[in-house]
């Protein structure tokens, strides 16, 4: 049967299992939009922008697995997306962007709305493809889907000019997708594999430092299996968390600048760093030359390139974090000896406990302790970028996978509320709350409308302190105080939440506290709190940039 281009598109993503695709209509995606119009195979959301639509489609692919999916048009609408296929290009998040274009005769003349988005965003995506032949559509998307979400994902974007859209052809749907250069390893090398079970049993003082690698590849269990056979210190990165229960007995908690002083020390002084979809990034490192400088390493991680990128890696093994742990716990047959390490690494916790110094006003972590103890790991949290990104990572004791979704990598501003807005969608049954900073929900706020329109209903918890605080804070500790434009004033955020159809609730007392966040997850809408809290509180413990992980200022000890 012939179809249109726009037809194909649209039944390639149904075939693809698509339940909900994010976006923003013009122009170049005009015959796109025309078949959404009656095709009811999957839900679309209309964002308010096409950022929104990004950090939606990857909040979506970050809480369920999936590919997440977003479509905007050319030129602008195209250029918003940017952000966020960065956002997912630097943590690994498997999404399909699909854009209108110019017809292909205007391609490279400076046409209404055109934008090479392919050139453009060529370094933040996996791939992207520009789809000349309507001929070629539904196998582009097949391999689309295949390369965002196989190996270590990322996200692809779709080109799709005008007259393509309009164009006809038969439709056939590859059953198979084949690329001839491009295999991703998924099994470990055994060889490999038997060298580092050895290593591990002649360790003393071994550490498993995981990531989100754990996540995408759904190794949770094996990597409790393997944490248990070798009894050791288990820490993990910001992507990492919810790879391992916050609770075990073995948990050091995060790792590097805002991590457990334990974390930091353990690591530190370790003899066998055992990491597994992790890549160590320099926010957990610190100062290179000085990092766990007694430790041999084992690195398992999908991405070839990721090994030995920064540390020098004893045992490589190239893999799927998942099979690569499967075949390590059969490997190794009994547990090193390793209890002075252990009776060590209890030690570091008590010298260096997490806490804080409460103060008369309400406290940021306080509100966030008290979120997690009305949640009990049962919520998803999205958080924005900033002070409020860490105090979260350091307060919410998360311990499933896909419970706690932050831009990493990036480290984008008003990635939390759309990101909330699509792992809503992705996980309906679950309360889904965004811990945001004033700054950061100021930057996707409309996306209030998106929410309200469509009864996605969010929970946003506002740390209000009047500053773009972690700026702040480097400027109060590196900066001579210089409070350089950072001071900053928002509207009224219970005003706004009311204008937008939302509820709006506005706290300033410790005492109310919990019956707010209890309040606003009874409430079926969506629901803003904006909690006044103490302004100039800082993040600790913090290793400043550049130092050594156990040069650690702030904290209780
Ligand atoms: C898009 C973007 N612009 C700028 C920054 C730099 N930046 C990092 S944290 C931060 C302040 C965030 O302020 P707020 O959202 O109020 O959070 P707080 O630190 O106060 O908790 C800024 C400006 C960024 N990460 N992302
Ligand atoms: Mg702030």
């Amino acid at each position: 049967m012939k179809m249109t281009g726009s037809l194909i598109l649209l039944e390639c993503l149904k075939r693809e299992g698509v339940e909900v695709v994010f976006g923003y209509p013009g122009g170049q995606i005009l015959p796109t939009f025309d078949k959404l119009y009656d095709f009811n195979a999957f839900q679309f959301i209309l964002t308010r922008h096409e950022q929104g639509a990004a950090h939606a489609a990857d909040g979506y692919a970050r809480a369920t697995g999936k590919v997440g999916v977003c479509l905007a048009t050319s030129g602008p609408g195209a250029t918003n997306l940017v952000t966020g296929l960065a956002n997912a290009y630097m943590d690994s998040i498997p999404m399909v962007a699909i854009t209108g274009q110019v017809r292909t005769s205007l391609i490279g003349n400076d046409a209404f709305q055109e934008a090479d988005i392919t050139g453009i965003t060529r370094p933040v995506t996996k791939h992207n493809f520009l789809v000349k032949d309507v001929k070629d559509l539904a196998r582009t998307v097949r391999e689309a889907f295949y390369i965002a979400s196989t190996g270590r994902p990322g996200p692809v974007l779709i080109d799709l000019p005008m007259d393509v859209q309009n164009a006809e052809s038969e439709f056939e749907w590859p059953e198979e997708v084949k690329i001839r250069s491009y295999n991703p390893t998924y099994t470990g090398h055994m060889g490999q594999i038997k060298r580092a079970a050895k290593l591990i049993l002649d360790s003393k003082r071994p550490i498993l430092y995981v990531g989100g690698g754990i996540i995408t590849s759904s190794a949770a269990l094996e990597l409790l299996e393997l944490a248990e056979k070798i009894g050791c210190p288990v820490t993990w990165t910001l992507m990492g968390i919810g790879a391992f229960p916050a609770h075990h007995k073995q948990s050091v908690g995060m790792l590097g600048m805002h991590g457990t002083a334990y974390a930091n020390h353990s690591i530190m002084e370790s003899d066998l760093i055992i990491a597994v979809g992790a890549r160590f990034d320099d926010r957990v490192t610190g100062r290179l030359d000085a990092f766990a400088p007694g430790a041999k390493v084992i690195h398992i991680d999908i991405d070839p390139s990721s090994i030995s990128k920064n540390v020098k890696v004893e045992i490589p093994i190239v893999g799927d974090a998942k099979q690569a742990l499967i075949a390590l716990n059969k490997e190794l047959k009994h547990a090193p000896a390793i209890s002075e390490w252990l009776k060590h690494v209890d030690g570091l916790k008590k010298k260096y406990p997490m806490g804080y110094k409460d103060k008369d006003k309400i406290l940021p972590q306080y509100v966030i302790e008290q979120i997690d103890a009305v949640t009990k790991g049962d919520a998803v949290i999205t958080t924005e970028v900033g002070q409020h990104q860490m105090w979260a990572a350091q307060w919410i004791t998360c311990s499933k996978p896909r419970t706690f979704i932050t831009s990493g990598g990036l480290g984008t501003m008003g990635f939390g509320f759309p990101a909330a807005m699509g792992a809503k969608m992705g996980r309906p049954e679950k309360p889904v709350i965004c811990i945001a900073g004033d700054g950061s929900i100021q930057m996707n706020i409309q996306e209030l409308a998106t929410c309200v329109a469509n009864k996605i209903h969010v929970k946003i918890v506002i740390l209000n302190n009047g500053y773009l605080g972690m700026v702040r804070q480097w400027q109060e500790l590196f900066y001579k105080h210089r409070y350089s434009y950072t001071p900053i004033t928002s509207p009224d955020f219970v005003k706004l939440a009311e204008s937008y159809g939302a509820v709006g609730i506005r706290v300033t007392k410790k005492e109310e506290v919990r019956a707010a966040i209890e309040k606003a997850l009874a409430i079926e809408n969506t629901v803003l709190l904006d909690f006044h809290v103490e302004e100039e509180e800082n993040v600790f413990p913090m290793v400043p940039a550049g130092e050594a992980i156990n040069k650690i200022i702030g904290g209780l000890a």
